[in-house]
């Protein structure tokens, strides 16, 4: 299956969600009026793109309809399909321009992070990159032997210690064993309890300290992973996390089999922070660049 088919197919709740929903409006309108504006924001809503990203999409439409003196109905998907990717556009790309350059990976319990950090190790390895992984989620002994398989897989080296160990210890250690071994990308995953979150932040903060202090000119991506099943939860947990660290960009998981997959331009659009990788299954090659361009055609496709 190419890059495109699958995000085809992990995008297709969505996909049935939303473009169906809104093809079948503009096909029940034969003029754009007040009527339809008002249906659309409703659809977008329900689509999980959130009350205020909906309004604005639909201001925007607005003026596009008004500006370009747009008449038919069936012109507006082609204006909504810019409007959403010019929404989504913006340093999507990974940088990982410094040597070594490191992968901060944040986010709840289960949204997807050890999996994520697995296939991202797996496709940086594949496109020539010297990747070691630091097992800083040190609060339960699974959580380093899941991680471990996944670097087993991806066939990169990791960098762990016993259960309990402090985080930062362990995210030291791999920054000094990267840059004796000429790493190009250190990929450190964290513990995500957020219901303790003094304890959470601190541990962030620690561990960003680490990195700043002993590869202070290495690039840092912190990455917020985001379960993209949880709907408009997902933008609350982008909201409490941006509170504790320097979030550059979101990853969101499980794409695939949910129909919420909308809420990516919430997510760009009221946080600011743009999405750079996405989930589609969990299997090591399920996980893709986040190109805007690919998803609005994917969502608009017939
Ligand atoms: N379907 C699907 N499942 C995923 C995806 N990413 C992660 N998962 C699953 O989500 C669950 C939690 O993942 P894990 O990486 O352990 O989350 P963590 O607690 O944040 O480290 C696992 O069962 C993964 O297989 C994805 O893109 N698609
Ligand atoms: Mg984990």
């Amino acid at each position: 299956m190419s890059f495109f088919e699958k995000l085809k197919s992990g995008l297709k709740n969505t996909k049935d969600a939303i473009a169906d929903k809104i093809t079948g409006l503009i096909n029940s309108f034969t003029k754009i009026d007040e009527d339809f504006f008002e249906e659309l924001e409703e659809t977008l809503i329900l689509s999980d793109i959130g009350a205020v990203t909906s309004a604005n999409i639909c201001e925007a439409l607005r003026k596009e309809v008004k500006a370009k003196g747009v008449t038919d109905p069936a012109e507006v998907k082609g204006l909504l399909k810019n409007i959403i990717s010019d929404i989504l556009e913006g340093d999507n790309g990974l940088m990982l321009d410094t040597k070594p350059s490191v992968i901060l990976v944040i986010g709840v319990n289960g949204a997807g992070k050890t999996t994520t950090i697995g296939k991202l190790a797996y496709n940086l390895k594949n496109s020539g990159k010297k990747v070691i992984v630091a097992a800083a989620d040190t609060f339960r002994a699974a959580a380093i032997e899941q991680l471990e398989v996944w670097t087993e897989r991806a066939g990169v080296e990791i960098v762990k210690h016993a259960e309990g160990a402090d985080p930062a210890a362990v995210v030291f250690d791999a920054v000094k064993a990267g840059m004796a071994r000429n790493a190009d990308v250190i990929i450190c995953d964290t513990a995500g309890r957020l219901h303790n979150k003094k304890n959470l932040m601190d541990e962030l903060k620690k561990i960003a300290r680490t990195i700043e202090n002993n590869a202070p000119n290495s690039r840092v991506e912190t990455l917020l992973v985001l379960d993209a099943t949880t709907g408009q939860n997902a933008v609350n947990q982008a909201r409490l996390f941006k509170e504790t660290a320097e979030i550059t960009g979101i990853v969101l998981t499980k794409l695939d089999g949910t129909a919420k997959g909308g809420i990516i331009i919430p997510i760009k659009e009221e946080l600011g922070i743009p999405v750079k990788l996405v989930g589609v299954g969990e299997k090591i090659n399920d996980l893709q660049n986040f190109v805007p361009q690919d998803y609005v055609n994917v969502l608009f496709s017939e």
